[in-house]
């Protein structure tokens, strides 16, 4: 068996990188993870993506809300609001814990790699969720209102300002994490799977760090990622909207000349199986949307069988 190596954010991308980890044994598997929406708050690091997919591979995540752990309860933020606390990120009472070990690991000296491991590890997860990279990099939102930091502009604002760039700060002086490194050096890399995640906010900053564009162009694996979008529009979150604002049309089109010079194929769903042909490279055409388990399965499986 060669072995994966999937880029992820959040949600969308947790969902293959569950029915990735349901096919695949777990050494075969190594999900690279955004941090660049990680950010300080209440004097924690909060790393939003690898949490989502953490609890995703866990079972632990609330599949509604698409963040945070299920039946979760919020007693913490209830007690904060009524201290005149900051509110507006809500931060679950289970969900906290998390926080507050990666933090107390972190201070201890621990790298981000070593307290994610350690974490999936507690969580009884197999295959290797590896940050992007150990060192801070935060994407930076400018917009017509002016510059903020992402979570400011995801959640505080709903995503409503709008884009006209986004930066990843720290990036040009940050190194690929140890494990993801290694992951993508490899003798036996079989394939590197972009997830259905935002390719601006969530795979940009992955793409952004040093040395990873390179390793990717260097492997003989093929690069293959899946379109968030389906029928021009986002399962969730505000990737079609985005591109709007930065001047593109929402699409499988737009989404392959975004990657053009990093993938080597595209999957996109039956929605957009008459745009295959226009394409600039090969096209897998098959169901994209992972409304329960079996999809995220059956897409995992799909995506493995056509490029192994
Ligand atoms: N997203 C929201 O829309 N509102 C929130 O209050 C919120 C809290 C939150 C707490 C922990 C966590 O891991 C994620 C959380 N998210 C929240 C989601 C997060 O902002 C986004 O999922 C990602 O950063 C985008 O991928």
């Amino acid at each position: 068996m060669s072995h994966i190596v999937a880029l992820c954010g959040g949600v969308g991308g947790a969902k293959l990188a569950f029915g990735l980890a349901q096919v695949l044994p777990p050494q075969d598997l190594t999900v690279i993870v955004n941090t660049g929406d990680d950010f300080e708050h209440l004097g924690l690091h909060i790393s939003p993506d690898i949490d989502t997919v953490l609890y995703t591979l866990a079972g632990l995540a609330d599949r509604t809300r698409g963040w945070g752990v299920a039946d979760e309860s919020w007693n913490f933020m209830a007690a904060l609001g009524r201290l005149g606390g900051e509110t507006w990120f809500n931060l679950g009472d289970c969900d906290l814990a998390t926080h507050v070990e990666r933090t107390r690991r972190l201070h201890s000296g621990e790298t981000l790699s070593q307290v994610t491991a350690a974490l999936a590890r507690a969580l009884g997860i197999g295959p290797a969720i590896v940050p992007m990279s150990d060192d801070a990099v935060r994407t930076v939102v400018s917009t017509t209102t002016g510059e903020m930091p992402f979570q400011r502009y995801f959640v505080a604002e709903q995503c409503k300002p709008v884009v006209t760039a986004l930066q990843f700060a720290g990036a040009d002086a940050a190194h690929l994490a140890p494990t993801a490194a290694a992951a993508l050096a490899r003798s036996d890399l079989g394939a590197v799977i972009i997830c259905p995640s935002n390719p601006w906010l969530s795979i940009d900053p992955i793409l952004a760090v040093p040395g990873i564009a390179a390793a990717l162009a260097a492997g003989s694996a093929p690069v293959i990622a899946v379109s968030p979008l389906v029928g021009g529009r986002a399962i969730k979150g505000p990737t079609a909207k985005l591109m709007t604002e930065l001047g593109l049309i929402p699409g499988v089109a737009a989404i392959a000349r975004h990657y053009a010079g990093v993938i080597d194929r595209l999957v996109i769903d039956g929605a957009d199986a008459a745009d295959a042909a226009a394409l600039p490279c090969p096209a897998l055409v098959t169901p994209t949307v992972m409304a329960g388990d079996a999809e995220r399965i059956a897409l995992a499986r799909a995506i493995l069988k056509w490029v192994l």
